[in-house]
């Protein structure tokens, strides 16, 4: 399929894809799809306002009525799956199995928020004074911002959205600069839903689309309580803290240098299968990307010789053809930054293998070959994150030296250990294990699943989204007693009596 079918596919009419200023290339092949209209910062308030104003609606519906919107949101998805998730190849360059797996996580976290309309449950709490009830509601909050980053370009707005929608929130979407052409064409199959709906209130789901202007104005309003926001640990780090410093939520998935340790008694042919996903999917540039392998003294140099030559077969190219398992990196900054950390890496002592360019028999874009470098310890390159398919390679003797080389990094998302001695496994999840949000067995950091709440520790930002109960960071707790008696007892048996 040609580019401007994969649009045209996916609903981009050629008003969306033109008349703009902020030019969107195609990572396959560099080529320019489209001149995107961008949000006027001046615009702002007026968007934010609507979302305030479709909130003292939406927050009246009933929230099992409020998931009807997300069922239908879930419908609309899995009718546009194919052509929504080659729309995310051709502007991310994941390849087709990804693309499509993106559009499965939506689709995923609608059924589960559809669920959870009707158990948006708080606790009933024992009073300690007699004809009381003490009992927990949780009440909608009002609008989200969400920004998202171009990796997972519309999966991570479906998480927040179909849990804020539920909760009885509206959203406001402001995606990559570098994605806007998959956030317009999933705010049309959320129109759809919203027309086969039919009374929700206008303003309820809302994208805005260009730079840190933009970002910046959810980021300060008080009218938006809850931001959400994915990306780098700086712009966390600029974003927590003044959404913060106005007394909203922020909700931050930054970012991530996750590990594996390997241990002697690992499945090996497991463990290989689990780096080379981790590792080298998506081009290395996950959140959850496995990033440094921590493997015992006695299997390292097997696990290498059998990694180096897993690698050797991986074919990197064109992400749309069959067989291709590394696509382009997102940009050629993107492949320069991970030469660079390679070189530095290097210099540190680091043996690498592979991490090159490759320019023959694949389109236009930054295409590389993925880097396994051996290094003799942590370094500070190692423990900084680049978004690219860089693996460090690190040896250990004790389980404990293991545990402390893999939370000896600024970053606490993923982690994971094969192993299949119970001591060693239970140890790694227990309190002086993983210090990380995120800490699996025998299986790798990254794909998870959207039933678990998704975020990390440290330098990660806190946050969680997904699953489990981070529905509750859209709602407000308001916590009610009532007395039924004739008398007013205090609390802790205080008398005050007048
Ligand atoms: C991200 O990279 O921002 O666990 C999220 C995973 C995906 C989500 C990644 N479900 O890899």
């Amino acid at each position: 399929m040609t580019h401007s079918a994969i649009l045209a596919a996916a609903g981009l009419t050629p008003a969306d894809l033109s008349g703009g200023t902020l030019a969107v290339r195609s990572p396959i092949d560099g080529a320019e799809l489209a001149l995107v209209r961008e949000t006027d910062p001046a615009a702002m308030p007026a968007i934010i306002a609507r979302a305030q104003t479709a909130f003292h609606a939406w927050r009246e519906v009933p929230a099992p009525r409020r998931g009807e919107l997300v069922r239908l949101l879930g419908e609309e998805l899995r009718a546009a799956k194919t052509e929504l998730g080659a729309l995310v190849t051709l502007e991310v360059g994941k390849i087709t199995s990804e693309g499509l797996g993106e559009v499965q996580e939506m689709i995923d976290i609608c059924d589960f928020a559809v669920g959870l309309s009707r158990q948006l449950y708080g606790l009933t709490i024992a009073s300690e004074r007699p004809g009381h009830r003490m009992a927990e509601t949780w009440l909608p909050m009002g609008p989200v911002g969400v920004i998202s980053a171009f990796n997972f370009p519309v999966a991570v707005w479906s998480w927040n959205a179909a849990l804020a929608l539920v909760c009885g929130d509206p959203v406001i979407w402001k995606p990559s600069e570098k994605t806007p052409l998959t956030a317009i064409a999933t705010m049309k199959i959320m129109d759809r839903a919203l027309a086969r709906f039919g009374d929700a209130p206008d303003g309820l789901c809302q994208l805005v689309i260009g730079g840190p202007e933009i970002g910046a104005a959810l980021v300060a309003s008080k009218a938006v309580p809850i931001l959400s926001a994915t990306g780098s640990t700086r712009m966390g780090g600029v974003v927590g803290p003044q959404v913060m410093a106005r007394w909203g939520r922020p909700i931050l998935e930054l970012g991530g240098n996750n590990a594996m340790i390997v241990a002697p008694s690992a499945d090996l042919d497991m463990a290989v299968r689990a780096i080379v996903f981790g590792a080298v999917g998506t081009a290395g540039q996950r959140c959850t990307s496995l990033r440094r392998l921590i493997a015992h003294h006695s299997i390292r140099a097997d696990l290498v010789a059998r990694l180096v030559k897993a690698y050797a077969s991986l074919p990197v190219g064109d992400p749309r053809k069959a067989g291709t398992l590394i696509g382009p990196l997102v940009d050629t900054a993107a492949r320069d930054r991970m030469l660079a950390q390679i070189a530095k890496a290097k210099a540190e002592g680091g043996i690498v293998h592979g991490g090159t360019p490759v320019t023959a028999d694949v389109p236009q874009g930054a295409y590389v070959t993925p880097a396994l470098v051996e290094m003799p310890v942590q370094t500070e390159t190692v423990r900084e994150e680049t978004f690219a398919p860089i693996l460090y390679v690190m040896g250990y003797d004790s389980l404990n030296e293991a545990i402390a080389i893999q939370n000896d990094v600024p970053q606490g998302l993923s982690s994971c250990i094969f192993t299949l001695n119970l001591r060693e496994a239970e140890t790694f999840l227990s309190a002086a294990g993983s210090d990380c949000g995120i800490a699996n067995v025998n299986i790798g950091p990254s794909g998870a699943e959207i039933g678990g709440a998704f975020g990390g520790e440290k330098e990660t930002g806190g946050g969680r989204e997904s699953g489990s109960d981070a529905w509750k960071a859209y709602m407000r707790r308001q916590t009610s007693t009532v007395n039924y008696s004739a008398k007013l007892p205090l609390a802790q048996g205080v008398r005050f009596d007048v």
